[in-house]
Formats: C-alpha cells, sequence, structure tokens
C-alpha cells in the first residue's frame, strides 16, 4: 500500500473562513497526541480566515464523550461545526472496538440531528507510532485535514 501524507492539499481550494464559528471538542486521553492534532487544527483555521474569537475549544475525558461535547456545543448554538478530535490506540480487550463503534456513530447522529457538520477526526491506530506518525508525523496531521473539511462543509451548508 502506498503511503502518503494526506495533509498536503491546495489552500487556494478552501474556503475563506472568516464568516464561520467553529467548536473543537478534544479528548484528553492520548493528550500527547490529541494536543497535537488540536494545534493543527487550529493553525489551519487561523491560516484560512477564522477569527481567534470564533473557534471554541472544548475538551472531553475521553473519545467516547465526543459525542456529548458535540451534541452539547451544538445545543448553544454557538456554531457553524464541531470538529471531534481524538485517538483510540488498539488494545488487548474490546474497548478499542466498542469506542470507534460509538464515536462513529455517535457523530453521524449528532450531525444529523443538529443539521450540521461534526468532522471525525479520530485516530484509530493499532499502536502508538501509527498514531505519531499522523498527528504531525510522516502522514502529515490529521487535526488538518479536519480543520479543512469544516471549512469545505460549512461553505456547503450556506
Ligand atoms: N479513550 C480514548 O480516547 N482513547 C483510548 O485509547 C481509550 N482507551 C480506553 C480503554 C479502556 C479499557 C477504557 C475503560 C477507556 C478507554 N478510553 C479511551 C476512555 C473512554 O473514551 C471514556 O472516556 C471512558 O470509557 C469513560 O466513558
Amino acid at each position: 500500500m502506498k503511503k502518503t501524507n494526506l495533509s498536503d492539499y491546495d489552500p487556494s481550494r478552501v474556503p475563506d473562513g472568516g464568516r464561520y464559528k467553529i467548536s473543537i471538542v478534544v479528548a484528553e486521553w492520548n493528550a500527547e497526541i490529541t494536543n497535537a492534532l488540536l494545534q493543527g487544527a487550529y493553525d489551519t483555521l487561523l491560516q484560512h480566515g477564522v477569527a481567534e474569537d470564533n473557534i471554541n475549544i472544548i475538551h472531553v475525558p475521553g473519545s467516547y464523550e465526543l459525542t456529548t461535547g458535540a451534541d452539547l456545543v451544538l445545543r448553544r448554538g454557538q456554531c457553524d461545526a464541531v470538529i471531534c478530535l481524538g485517538c483510540v490506540i488498539q488494545g488487548d480487550t474490546r474497548h478499542f472496538d466498542f469506542i470507534c463503534e460509538a464515536v462513529s456513530q455517535g457523530l453521524t447522529n449528532v450531525s444529523l440531528k443538529h443539521e450540521k457538520p461534526v468532522i471525525f477526526g479520530l485516530l484509530t491506530t493499532n499502536n502508538m507510532q501509527q498514531a505519531l506518525d499522523r498527528c504531525g508525523g510522516k502522514h502529515g496531521n490529521k487535526g488538518v485535514e479536519a480543520a479543512v473539511t469544516a471549512l469545505k462543509m460549512c461553505a456547503l451548508c450556506e
């Protein structure tokens, strides 16, 4: 399989973020990884014109709580899109499967319920190295990609 850095994108194809309010919900589990994802997403939003005051960051304990966090910010009606960032690393038990399934289904439901884009920025990796490779390593930073996706979806929803 050819492995590429998917975070290389054409900035001219990203909508200007000047009009948008974006919330970022970030999980505290695997904080080394999720803080790097957060930095990537935050910097990318700023680069594309989102005002600092229009970026709202909330922390939740683990990835499982991303769904509740996204629902909370959308219920408060404060934003045009929510970026959810977390990292689940495969362990010896089945928690990985339960968490990944719950988050992917949960975020889809929240997005449809509120009719707003909810971006799935959850790393689901076999080990720590794969996670490091995707939060600013050889496979880019999935936080950057999540921010680009949020801006594209905001423009689509206008
Ligand atoms: N949360 C994560 O964000 N990433 C993980 O890799 C992760 N692994 C977990 C493994 C176990 C055995 C348990 C019990 C929880 C784990 N969590 C993880 C926390 C989970 O997302 C959630 O915060 C807690 O289950 C409380 O609802």
